[in-house]
């Protein structure tokens, strides 16, 4: 607890008011007046930030105004600013996330987006462990979102908020992506309520319908950091085979397990990428 912040459950009250007091809080707490960019770790991502850069400070998440702790194992409950390695810019690392199925509302979920634009940033690497629906993506594999599907059947925005999302996964970002990594796969994201996982009729209707991922996380996310004028760049990390794909059932251990083995990969994938934005 801090401040007298605006309480973001109030549906009288601006969330983008609350994601300023956030980034006040934050600035003050970190010493940091500005971020350039920021980055959401998501399930198997944990470590993938260390070689980004040196951290400055580390706040935990709960302390800031509109964040809450995190419900999920695997995840990290805190913010960290790092110094990246050209000496100048800082990076926002949100070390955890709201999920939609901890039910707390569409605005918990994209709080941190909201924040990290307020905070400065211009652009944001949205993470996240997933399921794969193409059978050659091992455990371990990161994969680029090249769109998205959102099957919540909701959105962060609220009233007549026309916001475009033709190339909401920039193009640019995803260049630079593949100049550090040629071989990195691209696939379109289709995010689930959860907390289940999916059937394998609904893995089969999600693939016909054009997706190659499947997760609980990122499109609202993403959406909302379009609306405040972030560049966006999503990774996926396939921790599993989709339901049905392969012939393993699905657990949350496997999915820290591919986190661990591609740690190496990922840190320097993300530390490479985050250097060239
Ligand atoms: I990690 O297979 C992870 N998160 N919906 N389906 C959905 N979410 C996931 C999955 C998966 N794996």
């Amino acid at each position: 607890m801090t401040t007298h912040a605006p309480d973001l459950d109030d549906p009288t009250t601006d969330p983008l008011e609350v994601a300023r007091a956030a980034a006040e809080a934050i600035a003050a707490r970190t010493g940091v007046a500005r971020h350039d960019l920021a980055l959401v770790l998501g399930s198997g991502w944990g470590g993938a930030a260390e070689l980004l850069g040196e951290t400055v400070a580390e706040v935990p998440s709960h302390e800031i105004p509109g964040f809450s702790a995190p419900a999920v194992e695997g995840h990290v409950g805190t913010m960290r600013s790092v110094r990246l390695h050209d000496g100048e810019r800082h990076a926002l690392v949100l070390g955890s996330r709201t999920h939609l199925y901890e039910g707390r509302g569409v605005r918990r979920v994209v709080h941190g987006v909201r924040t990290a634009a307020a905070a400065g940033a211009r652009a944001i690497v949205l993470t996240n462990g997933c399921g794969g629906l193409d059978p050659s993506w091992a455990p371990g594999t990161p994969v680029l979102i090249r769109d998205h599907l959102n099957l919540t059947a909701t959105s962060p925005l609220e009233g007549a908020t026309f916001v475009d999302l033709t190339d909401l996964y920039a193009a640019r970002l995803r260049a630079i992506a593949h100049e550090v990594d040629p071989t990195l796969a691209e696939g379109v994201y289709a995010q689930f309520p959860g907390p289940h996982y999916e059937t394998p009729a609904e893995v089969a209707m999600a693939g016909r319908m054009g997706a190659d991922l499947v997760g609980m996380s990122t499109t609202l996310e993403a959406i909302a950091a379009r609306h405040v004028g972030l560049e966006v760049l999503g990774i996926s990390l396939v921790t599993n085979l989709a339901a049905g794909v392969g012939d393993e059932a699905l657990s949350h251990a496997e999915v820290i397990e591919a986190g661990q083995a591609a740690a190496g990969r990922i840190s320097r994938l993300l530390a490479e990428i985050v250097g060239r934005i």
